[in-house]
């Protein structure tokens, strides 16, 4: 293996009224026609069953129940993974996870070409508010409706390769990359949802949205010298706009492949885990250049802590 063509099958809007059904019928189409393009591993967006609900307020129990999966495959997604059976084709896709004992996660499965799970992960950075934030222009309440990932940032052999995967938020955080780089990683997929403005300063349009999503791709693929899938829901989904932009990313940070519109569309690149090798045993040989010894404010603090005497000489100033 280890050479292969990968698919981002980017989703256009998905309304709060689309059945799962009609979008698994959506997916399976992409589907189609990565296989006939001979594809075998397809990435999906974020949340890829359900509109973005985070930009909703709900109260009621029953309500905010339906945007939920209780269990992987269900009777709506098992399409999807015996098409990937059928085609060969390894799939991942996100989706709101419930667990039995009533935990919430933004959750992202892979599975392998039999279209058996090998790899799942909760989104560890939750971007947004935990409470109805009335001064915004629309809510985005991830840490309202889900708990951080419990999980880690976990890899598993796919494809003859060390994969993993990140949602959304995660991309714009370097240790979401060099957590998986440290573990080997050579193909990382990502769905995103990003609103194509800023709810807390509407000038804020979406071109800078867009450099920002891959700008931090770019850096995240080759500082840890991996091909990065990163897959956008687009579109406007009652009102609200989400960015698109899917791309796929090689092992020196160049884009390969981009989506150019806001619609369901099937972007392609062949890829070589091989070509991450290279990055791996040069510049970023992380055993012969990593100094860990000056690393331990990453890991030990989470916020800013000015020190003290620079505190003290800018008060001087
Ligand atoms: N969405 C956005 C994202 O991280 C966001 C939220 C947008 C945060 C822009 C910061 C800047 O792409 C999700 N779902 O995380």
């Amino acid at each position: 293996m280890r050479k292969f063509k990968v698919a981002g099958a980017q989703l256009g809007a998905i309304q709060k009224s689309d059945s799962r059904e009609a979008v698994v019928a959506r997916m399976v189409a992409l589907m189609d026609q990565a296989h006939e393009k001979g594809c075998e591993l397809i990435v999906f967006p974020e949340l890829a069953l359900t509109t973005f609900f985070p930009r909703w307020y709900l109260t009621d129990p029953k309500e905010i129940d339906q945007w939920y999966e209780s269990e992987m495959p269900s009777a709506a997604t098992l399409p999807l993974f015996e098409k990937a059976k059928e085609y060969q084709m390894a799939i991942t896709f996100g989706y709101a996870e419930k667990t039995p004992d009533g935990h919430h996660f933004n959750t992202s499965i892979m599975t392998n070409k039999d279209g058996e799970i090998v790899l799942k992960y909760r989104k560890i950075h939750l971007p947004g508010h935990g409470e109805y934030a009335p001064k915004r222009a629309f809510q985005h309440l991830e840490k309202y409706y889900f708990e951080p990932g419990n999980l880690g940032f976990n890899v598993c052999a796919n494809l003859g390769g060390v994969m993993g995967m990140a949602i959304c938020n995660d991309r714009r955080w370097p240790e979401t990359y060099r957590m998986m780089g440290l573990q080997g990683v050579e193909l990382v997929t990502i769905g995103y949802n990003t609103p194509a403005y800023n709810a807390e300063r509407r000038d804020e349009a979406d071109g800078k949205r867009l450099f920002h999503s891959q700008l931090s791709i770019q850096a995240g693929a080759y500082q840890n010298s991996t091909w990065v899938v990163a897959v956008a829901k687009a579109g406007n989904e009652d009102g609200h706009e989400l960015i698109g932009g899917s791309l796929i990313v090689d092992p020196n940070g160049f884009v390969v492949a981009q989506a150019k519109t806001q619609e369901d569309e099937l972007i392609t690149a062949d890829v070589d885990l091989d070509e991450s090798r290279f990055g791996k045993e040069t510049v970023f040989n992380f055993a012969a250049h990593r100094r860990v010894e000056h690393y331990g404010l990453i890991s030990s603090q989470t916020g800013v802590e000015v020190p003290e005497e620079v505190k003290k000489q800018l008060e001087q100033e």
